[in-house]
């Protein structure tokens, strides 16, 4: 069947029968492909029939559907005329893992971060509205997303103009972990409550039927009636908030589903339907490990075992270990998570110092601020989060962390390219965000074994710090028990090289190190240094290597703009040291889904790459002379 639906409109004719019959067939294919592609298995099986009613009822895509994050939207993916570009889903040069414009006129909204679904579908009705449209705007965002502030900025504003449009909140309970903090509790409280919507209707009709007499009669009974409900019936927060409450709603009962988003479809004002779904509804070992598979790689589907090579510890898992020894010995280290306790690796940090840790939900401006309090108050909070994600929290680094020069660490997971999950997410511009803020120190490691030795030099300098490191595993190298120091503010300078020095920044090092053993072989003098720090920049070493060396290339897998060399390119342009410097980084362009290693080899930053770069310059400068 799936292969007959070209877009949403055919949805239309199925019957129910035949729509059931529809979402068993795009869960076999969502399991398939995602068996091999790996992706975010979970939250699409869970959305798959809210998928399809949605699509059934509103009249996409002049309707306006609006997904937040979209990472639960391979069913809308696949009903919307991508079956047959979906084996290739987060592959190179394939579709997204998210929603994307250029992919479909269905696709009306970009996403990969939570909780601007609202906004944006806000925007949307607003424009409508100028416009003279009629069209409907329907925003679906998880119950997860629904802990962010933006969300909540949103439905304020949502509240206030009154404008038609549909809040469809899909509860899972689930973040990436089970949803943590007082609104989840608050949408369970409302979900264990399911006769909601009969009851208030049945105390309606009953208070519609007392009779009134009189004018004063009449104002007191009705704010009796107002009582009387305020008493009898639960609040609701929607309601409060000026949105007709419609739910709970079965989330994967298709009739219930049409009937109820049809119901919404007609009302001209704000509207909530609260529908509750499972995350990896229809795979077994989806459901029973809904965490393990929010995302995971490419599985076994007969076992549900999650593929995995034989890699080294991730620089996460190394980063987690490293705070977990680090606070044995010091009470005053905290940790914090916005919503990705098991990509941070805290989860068991989590456990052996529970009063200790702290998931904030998916709200990462708050965990910043929320950290800086903590600092304020003689803690030694540790806020790691991945480096896509930090980009919400700058206003808060840098006003409520740094201009008070608070001790707050920022440990930064996933720095640089990371693969699959594409463009929303790469980690490449947090050091070009971060290096204008005063008293904020910025670091990154060549390995593992720096990387601990930062953190735990981190935990003892007076004001805040980022510590940057990258997704996926380590060299494996050997890590001691006890954790090596290392001089605050110095880089290594690893070998030295006549004619150019490649100043590097984190684990593009080690292919420094290989660009300059082959640059060697092919007659050349070149050193390398570990440049280390960031900010401050070591710029005795730097002055040293500048006067050993004819040229300096700085190399980082970071956005050239703004980033680690560029900091070198001020230094040496306000200091004068009269050899030319070059930098090698990311360009000023989005990078979509792909193996950062194909990227590195696009971009000139692999070994080959960095080798290609410095014989050109090189044999152009022999040429000249
Ligand atoms: C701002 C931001 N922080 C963190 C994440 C990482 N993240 C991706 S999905 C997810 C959980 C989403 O939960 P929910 O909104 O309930 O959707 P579900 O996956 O349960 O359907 C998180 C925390 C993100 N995408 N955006």
């Amino acid at each position: 069947m799936l292969e007959t639906v070209q877009s949403p409109k055919d949805l239309r004719h199925f019957s129910i029968n035949e729509l059931a019959e529809l979402a068993a067939e795009i869960r076999r294919k969502i399991i398939e492909t995602t068996a091999t592609t790996g992706g975010h298995i979970g939250a699409s099986l869970g959305a798959v029939e809210l998928t399809l009613a949605l699509h059934r009822v509103y009249d996409t895509p002049e309707d306006k559907l609006v997904w937040d994050i979209g990472h639960q939207a391979y069913a809308h993916k696949l009903v919307t005329g991508r079956v047959a570009q979906f084996a290739e889903l987060r592959q190179l040069g394939g579709i997204s893992g998210f929603l994307k414009r250029r992919e479909s006129p269905y696709d009306v909204w970009e996403a990969g971060h939570g909780g601007t679904a609202l906004a944006g579908a806000l925007g949307m009705a607003a424009a409508r509205d100028l416009q003279g449209g009629q069209r409907q705007v329907v925003a679906v965002v998880g119950d997860g997303a629904l802990t962010s502030g933006m969300a909540w900025e949103a439905l304020n504003q949502i509240g206030h103009l009154r404008t038609a449009m549909v809040v469809v909140v899909n509860d899972n309970s689930m973040s990436i972990a089970p949803n943590v903090g007082a609104i989840s509790r608050y949408l369970t409280e409302l979900r264990s409550a399911p006769a909601y919507t009969r009851l208030k209707q049945d105390v309606e009709s009953l208070l519609e039927a007392v009779p009134l007499v009189g004018e004063s009669l009449r104002r007191r009974v009705e704010r009796l009636k107002d009582l009387i409900r305020y008493v009898v019936l639960p609040q609701n927060v929607f309601e409060n908030l000026g949105f007709q409450y419609f739910g709970p709603v079965d989330g994967h009962d298709l009739p219930a589903l049409i009937n109820v988003l049809g119901n919404a479809r007609e009302i001209h004002a704000p509207v909530a339907v609260h529908v509750i779904t499972q995350k990896g509804r229809g795979y077994l070992p989806a459901e029973a490990q809904p965490e393990r598979f929010h995302g995971p790689g490419p599985f076994d589907i007969a076992s549900g075992r999650i593929r995995k090579g034989k890699e080294a510890p991730s620089y996460s898992q190394v980063a987690a270990d490293t705070l977990l020894q680090l606070a044995q010995s010091r009470p005053e280290v905290v940790a914090i998570t916005a919503a990705m306790g098991e990509g941070t690796k805290l989860d068991r940090f989590a456990e052996v110092f529970p009063q200790r840790f702290y998931d904030v939900g998916m709200a990462e401006q708050h965990a910043a601020t929320f950290a800086a309090g903590l600092a304020a108050a003689g803690m030694r909070p540790v806020f790691a989060v991945y480096s896509t994600f930090l980009q919400r929290a700058c206003d808060q680094i840098i006003h409520d962390i740094c201009h008070q020069n608070l001790p707050v660490t920022l440990a930064i997971d996933r720095a640089g390219l990371v693969g699959a999950d594409g463009a929303t997410h790469q980690g490449i511009y947090d050091i070009s965000l971060l290096r204008p803020i005063p008293h904020l120190e910025i670091a990154m490691g060549k390995d593992e074994s720096e990387l601990r030795s930062l953190l735990a030099a981190a935990l003892d300098r007076p004001g805040p710090v980022a510590v940057r490191y990258p997704r996926g595993s380590g060299r494996g190298l050997a890590l001691s028990e006890e954790i090596p120091s290392l001089a605050w503010g110095k880089a290594e300078w690893i070998r030295q090289g006549r004619q150019l020095t490649l100043v590097a920044l984190g684990p593009i090092v080690y292919t420094a190190l290989e660009a300059a053993t082959a640059l060697e072989a092919m007659g050349f003098s070149i050193g390398v240094v570990n440049a280390r720090f960031v900010k401050p920049l070591d710029k005795e070493t730097l002055s040293e290597v500048s006067r050993h060396t004819e040229a300096m290339l700085t190399l980082e897998e970071h956005s050239e703009a703004g980033g680690f060399g560029s900091a070198v390119l001020e230094w040496a342009a306000s200091e004068g040291i009269g050899i030319p410097v070059r930098i090698a980084g990311l360009p000023d362009s989005f990078i979509d889904q792909g193996p950062p290693a194909h990227y590195l080899a696009q971009f000139e930053l692999d070994r080959d790459g960095i080798v290609r770069r410095v014989t050109t310059w090189l044999q152009a400068a022999r040429e000249r002379a």
